[in-house]
């Protein structure tokens, strides 16, 4: 693997390229010490295709487009549309309700949050569960289109909704797998940096300047249609414009890393 030196000291910031997740590489994510790993052929091209067919039957969402420019579409509920809120209120639990029948049976008759999780259960050899609020178990799972790319921005759970969840994340992971890929473009570039107060007079809509994660190490990846990719979100992330024909549709949710054996999981 290639190592970065800077002034004798490895920046620890690449990304693995594998074709199974080991617990070792979700430890390294988790520490600081890896960019990202993409898990090639994560779903195999036939489940991709069966969650695209399952998806042409039912109307992708959008987030709430106020906030969220450029528009993304998605099927399934988010925490994220709730963080004005002190809680996740009736709304979110009619959605999760909706969605989770949905997402049962969308890759041909399967539910593709099992395929995924049985996959991270054997990795990490300790559960994997959805994460809990209010006693009540959270969606995970969602689909997602990035048509015109995502500014740079980042995913804290704890820090945007405190005290959401019943058991709050000591880590926290993103999880996508790329079930169409535009030709070109459509990258995920993440940046070694954290958010830090003094960042907000930089911010822009939803996201933040490219200036705050200027000059620090950066990993891009570019994924095909299989792949999954695994990074610490509440490191500056952004996703890249799509070029050429083809759409950027992701099956994604959150991973956390708690304090006992289990992971939890939500979107
Ligand atoms: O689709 C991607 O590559 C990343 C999307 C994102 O911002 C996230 O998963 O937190
Ligand atoms: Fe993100």
């Amino acid at each position: 693997m290639h190592v970065t030196q800077n002034a004798g000291i490895d920046t620890l910031f690449d990304a693995a390229v594998v074709t199974e997740l080991e617990r070792g590489l979700l430890e390294r994510l988790c520490a600081g010490v890896l960019g990202a790993i993409q898990v090639k052929e994560f779903f195999t091209a036939d489940q991709c295709a069966q969650l695209l067919d399952g998806l042409s039957v039912h109307e992708m969402g959008s987030y709430d487009e106020r906030v969220l420019l450029p528009r993304m579409s998605k099927l399934g509920p988010v925490a994220y549309d709730f963080y004005q809120a002190d809680e996740l209120g009736p709304l979110y639990w009619a959605e999760v309700a909706a969605a989770r029948e949905v997402r049962a049976i969308l890759m041909g008759g399967a539910d593709p949050l099992c395929a995924a999780t049985d996959k991270l259960r054997a990795a990490w050899g300790g559960d994997v569960r959805p994460a809990k609020a209010q006693g009540r178990e959270m969606f995970a799972g969602i689909i997602r289109e990035i048509a015109y790319g995502a500014r740079l921005h980042f995913d804290e759970v704890n820090r945007e909704f405190p005290g959401v969840m019943d058991e709050p994340p000591i880590s926290q992971l993103a999880f996508n797998c790329h079930l169409s890929m535009p030709e070109f473009g459509g990258e995920a570039v993440i940046h070694r940096r954290r958010w830090s107060p003094e960042d907000e007079t930089m911010r822009e809509g939803y996201g933040y300047a490219e200036a705050v994660a200027a000059g620090v190490p950066a990993v891009s990846v570019r994924p095909s249609v299989g792949d999954a990719i695994l990074f610490d979100p509440r490191n500056y992330h952004l996703v890249r414009e799509n070029e050429g024909s083809g759409r950027r549709i992701t099956f994604s949710f959150f991973i956390g890393v708690t304090g006992r054996d289990h992971l939890t999981v939500w979107s």
